[in-house]
């Protein structure tokens, strides 16, 4: 029986799994090599992690690695139901709880090499953890596509670590209640980027839809909905989407250095996020707080025949 070793916890709702014992062993490059190496080569132990019957279209899964930088607390990979993310927030946020949770650190401010780029973690006393994502910004103001069934969709192109569309003027309510339909909507546009080849930087896919709408909480700024690659919605308000927003709070001159902007999720979860402007680009710093779920030991039998995970 093969078996790995996670740790799940839960960021503002959205869980992450990390693989912290018997994960595939992609050698000592940089978090991008081992991306790579992890794709090419181990890419049904991705699936067997984070799909069903052992996770959800929800799970995010990270894994552990030796940092290149002996300064750096960690390295880290994530994946998903359908392939791999450069970076992510709210699972950068599960990883510093799950290294507590571990006894490998403690408050104070830790470098996590991500594929993207290094991040660096602060965890606070109250058991709170400020991102200091990537440099950040927005690509492209009011690109206005034209969506089967609901008629022309206007965004702005951003970069947070990963590629978001982000649209404030929604055809659905975004309210809890409306999930359904704003999972169809997201995916609407999400299609019709690709088939008008609306792209990131250097033709990269759009594969994060973003959507704004009032918040709920009297404490937040606005409400988003997060449509991830894999189809699921992000219950967090997820921390790369709030760098992109952040970019184009920045950029439109709506949000000042400094300031704080509090983004209320689907399900009515906080980050914060405030920013520095780095020549055009801004660095985001990203709040929140995620709790352990579980330290699991997950079973391969290699006589199950859907051992590597259900991938439709
Ligand atoms: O928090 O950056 C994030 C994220 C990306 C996908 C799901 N969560």
């Amino acid at each position: 029986m093969e078996r790995i070793r996670v740790i799940d916890s839960h960021t503002e709702g959205e869980p992450t799994r990390l693989i912290i014992e018997n994960g595939p062993d992609l050698g000592s490059g940089s978090m991008m090599d081992r991306l790579i190496a992890f794709k090419e080569k181990f890419d049904s132990t991705r699936s067997a992690v984070v799909n069903e019957p052992r996770g959800s279209e929800a799970v995010v899964g990270a894994l552990l690695c030796k940092p290149v930088s002996d300064k750096a607390a960690a390295g880290v990979i994530y994946f998903n139901n359908v392939g791999f993310l450069g970076m992510c927030g709210h699972g950068t946020i599960g990883l510093v709880a799950s290294l507590v949770h571990m006894g490998k650190i403690g408050p104070g401010t830790h470098v996590i090499e991500t594929p993207v780029g290094d991040v660096s973690a602060i965890l606070a006393d109250d058991g709170k953890v400020s991102i200091h994502n990537v440099p950040s910004y927005r690509y492209q103001e009011s690109v206005s596509v034209e969506v089967p069934g609901y008629g022309q969709v206007t965004g702005d192109i951003a970069y947070g670590g990963n590629w978001f569309f982000l649209v404030g003027d929604s055809h659905v309510p975004v309210l809890a209640s409306h999930l359904e339909a704003l999972g169809h909507y997201s995916k609407a546009i999400k299609s019709a980027l690709l088939a008008h080849g609306i792209t990131g930087k250097d033709g990269a896919e759009i594969d994060h839809i973003e959507i704004f709408g009032a918040p709920e909480r009297a404490d937040a700024n606005s409400k988003n909905y997060v449509l991830c690659p894999g189809g699921a919605y992000d219950r967090s308000p997820c921390g790369t989407g709030l760098s992109a927003k952040l970019a184009c709070l920045a950029a439109q001159g709506k949000l000042s250095e400094g300031e704080v902007w509090r983004q209320e999720s689907i399900i009515g979860t906080l980050f914060e996020g405030k920013f520095e402007w780095s020549g055009a680009s801004i660095l985001p710093t990203i709040t929140g707080q995620a709790y352990v779920t579980g330290d699991n030991m997950l079973i391969f039998d290699p006589s199950d025949p859907i051992r590597n995970g259900i991938q439709l």
